[in-house]
């Protein structure tokens, strides 16, 4: 296949669907080249002095790593002069971080969770970075938390980049999904996958069993009646997945079907499920809708919640879209 950057792609991209001005493939090529700098940082492993705590803690009371807080530094830096962004959000943050006054502002604001999968960088398993991107209200001049409080049908755009045995960086603007790969040689991301689109029907789920004995009952039976395999109501046999990194789940479904969970539980109906809402589960839920997936939180459309908080939780069923309909339907029975 002839080579496709990732600036040409957008490029054409424009001329086929007029949905991306010069100011949106500005800031996807400045969060591409963000996640090429945060891919270099990642691989040093113990050669860089970026493994183990920065002995602090982010607003959800986790203890950051080290690369949570370079990643979360590297997305700040590589977007704040471009003149394409009014304000930013992290999870890294505890409220939005404006545009500092020395720059222009721009119409968009971009959210992000700089490296998702912390538990996993000291132990070499694929972790990754997410972004969301909405478009700043009309006639805003002073950004606040409130101005973020979108749906997520609301996105422009959205996209991941997961450090793996590859670095690849998927992407959707609204028109499907394209999946590009660093060309480490080069420092440029080529387009490697075009169209993707998940298999309706699985026989692959992911979810953490050790949380089991705290499932709301949908959950249960919905999980149980797929460990009863072949001579179960499923009639098939199934496999489980869980890397305990959302981005290499998400990957893995987007190639090759499967059902990702994240559900609430009985243990703090406050804090429904562990993922949040407007820089993880929007935007993966944006990612595989166009990818012909589906995307709930159990029992509506990801996609269509009216976000309270910055960063709120909320329980997540997203993947083959069969799979993800039969267990929305067991919530509502
Ligand atoms: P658990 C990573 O910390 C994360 O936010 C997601 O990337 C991942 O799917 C989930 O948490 C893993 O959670 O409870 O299995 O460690």
């Amino acid at each position: 296949m002839k080579r496709v950057s990732l600036t040409q792609y957008l490029v054409e991209e424009q001329r086929l669907h007029s949905n991306i001005p010069a100011s949106l493939r500005l800031l996807i090529e400045v969060v591409a080249r963000a996640c090429k700098t945060i891919s270099h940082s990642v691989g040093k492993g113990a050669l860089g002095d970026i493994l183990g705590s920065a002995n602090t803690e982010n607003i959800q009371g986790e203890v950051q790593k080290k690369l949570d807080v370079i990643s979360n530094e590297i997305l700040l830096e590589a977007n704040e002069w471009g003149g394409h962004l009014a304000a930013m959000a992290s999870e890294e943050m505890e409220s939005i971080h404006p545009i500092p006054n020395r720059y222009p502002m721009g119409e968009y604001m971009l959210l992000f969770d700089p490296l998702d999968g912390s538990s996993n960088i000291d132990v070499n398993v694929s972790i990754g970075t997410i972004f969301s991107v909405l478009k700043a209200p009309e006639g805003m001049t002073q950004p606040t938390e409130a101005d973020f409080m979108q749906a997520g049908s609301q996105q422009v755009a959205a996209g991941y980049a997961v450090y793996g045995p590859q670095t690849m960086l998927v992407l959707t603007t609204g028109n499907g999904v394209n999946c590009f790969t660093l060309d480490r040689e080069m420092g440029s991301w080529v387009l490697t996958q075009k169209d993707m689109q998940i298999p309706e029907e699985t026989k692959e789920f992911a979810i953490n069993m050790s949380n089991q004995r705290h499932w709301h009952p949908p959950v249960t039976r919905y999980v149980d009646e797929m460990l009863a395999g072949k001579t179960g109501p499923r009639g098939k046999d199934f496999n489980m997945r869980w890397i305990a990194s959302m981005v290499a789940d998400v990957h893995r479904i987007l190639n090759r079907g499967g059902i990702f969970m994240y559900p609430a539980d009985q243990r703090d109906p406050s804090q429904p499920g562990k993922l949040r809402l407007m820089y993880e589960a929007n935007p993966m839920a944006f990612i595989v809708e166009q990818a012909g997936g589906a995307a709930t939180d159990g029992r509506q459309r990801i996609l269509d919640i009216a976000p309270q908080k910055l960063h709120q939780r909320v329980p997540v069923f997203l993947g083959s879209k069969s799979e993800v309909e039969r267990v929305t339907s067991y919530h509502q029975e």
